[in-house]
């Protein structure tokens, strides 16, 4: 028995599936979590010594890859001067000056704990400056586990095939609308039948809770442009994408302007930070100088912050970074089509910058009813396949791959072989 096997016997007695978030069951590909040991740049090292090249990236935080010097030594120092005090610290100054000089959108900002916490403070605060309760979200977004939200969800609802939760009452959910991704008609009927209620649109810019869809040309325009008519906010929830397409991130790279950003992972360089922010006079609305509630007793923590400083600092004073990444991305997923496409396989290869995704299906990936024709069978099986290759993907047919700028071309040479070994014993 394995130290993962016997671990996660222990865990199942003690953690509800043996994990603190469902989507690291495996769940959806069979076989035993492995326990991780350590990180160093692209690599995750188990319980058991093996070594694995890393495209999970805690979901997307490590960026600049696992245990990166800069950001240790930071967190080293804060964690010195005290864990956490309830109290204004300078650190939290400096982050809110740095978050705001990043997001284009950004005037103020607030922090939280998680993405969670940030979506649903935004959307508290865009129903507050409103006075509307609606809001209109996409099938196959995920935007955290707050009540509200939790409607025709993506990521592990998506992969558990529940894309709704048990225990969320009728109440919470009634005003939340769900519209196709990418269909910019279905979010115009429900402006038309009452968009005089609606408080927000929340959007992924890019789609990576059901994989990876890009947003299709004109849609998030389309958006701003609806929203603009009938009164209500328009909210990217940047929490994977920002600071990951560009130092500004979805709305930078693409061009479109919300009123809210939620963000999350990376802003906190693998420490629990969230954070929302937007228009001056929407934020202004939140507590303590406005009447929209929100609190938290770690909420700016000291450590978290240095962690988010240290890895935001880097990535703004470096934004060669990201035609690095970027240009990497287009070259590791540029040769993953070019094999499908050689090899006459019934994949597609999506991409929006550094974030990409193979989805076992012919028929191209562009919302969330075309993203469920993929055979999650034969994703468990390469994915299990590529786990024993040393690969580490993300363990749903639902989930983006996350490369960071620690992924060498070498690393990445790897992974190709690995798939062509794959695809080739199964013709
Ligand atoms: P957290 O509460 O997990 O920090 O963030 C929630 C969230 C909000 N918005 C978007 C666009 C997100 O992708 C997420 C969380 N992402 C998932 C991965 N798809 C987190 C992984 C997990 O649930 O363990």
């Amino acid at each position: 028995m394995t130290k993962s096997e016997q671990l996660f016997q222990e865990a199942v007695q003690v953690i509800p599936g043996g994990v603190n978030s469902p989507v690291r069951a495996f769940q959806s590909i069979g076989g035993t979590p492995r326990f991780i040991k350590h990180a160093q740049g692209a690599c995750l090292y188990d319980e058991d010594d093996n070594c694995y090249i890393d495209f999970v990236g805690s979901w997307g935080p490590m960026i600049l890859g696992h245990s990166r010097k800069e950001v240790l030594e930071r967190v080293i120092e804060a964690c010195q001067r005290g864990l956490s005090f309830g109290a204004a610290t300078a650190a939290e100054v400096d982050m809110a000056k740095l978050v705001c000089s990043m997001v284009p959108s950004m005037e103020m900002v607030r922090m939280v704990n998680s993405g969670t916490e940030a979506v649903m403070s935004a959307v508290r605060a865009a129903r507050g400056f409103t006075g509307r309760e609606k809001i209109i979200k996409f099938t196959g977004c995920y935007h955290g586990h707050s009540d509200g939200l939790l409607v025709q969800a993506g990521s592990g609802a998506m992969t558990a095939g529940v894309p709704d939760s048990l225990g969320v009452p009728q109440g919470c959910t009634k005003d939340t609308l769900s519209a196709e991704y990418n269909h910019l008609d279905h979010v115009e009927s429900h402006f038309q039948r009452c968009g005089e209620e609606i408080a927000a649109v929340i959007v992924e810019p890019v789609a990576a809770n059901m994989g990876v869809v890009p947003p299709a040309p004109g849609f998030l325009e389309g958006l701003r442009k609806l929203c603009d008519t009938y009164g209500a906010l328009l909210i990217f929830d940047e929490v994977i994408t920002g600071f990951r397409l560009a130092a500004g991130g979805a709305q930078e790279y693409y061009g479109v302007m919300p009123d809210l950003t939620t963000l999350g992972k990376i802003i906190g360089g693998g420490m629990p930070v969230g954070a929302y922010g937007g228009r001056r006079e929407i934020m202004e609305m939140v507590a303590p100088l406005g009447g929209v509630y929100q609190a938290g007793t770690l909420s700016g923590n000291p450590v978290a912050m240095a962690a988010g400083l240290a890895q935001l600092t880097l990535l703004k004073e470096h934004p060669n970074f990201y035609q690095e990444l970027n240009q990497k991305a287009d070259w590791f997923y540029g040769k993953m089509r070019e094999l499908v496409e050689k090899e006459g396989l019934f994949c597609q290869v999506n991409q929006a910058g550094s974030l990409g995704c193979l989805y076992f299906t012919k028929q191209k990936v562009v919302d969330y009813q075309s993203a469920k024709t993929s055979d999650t069978q034969a994703f468990a099986e390469y994915c299990n396949y590529m786990l024993g290759q040393g690969i580490y993907l993300a363990p749903s047919q639902f989930e983006a791959m996350f490369l960071s700028l620690a992924h060498t071309e070498e690393m990445l040479e790897r992974v190709f072989q690995s798939m062509l070994t794959f695809f080739l014993q199964k013709v």
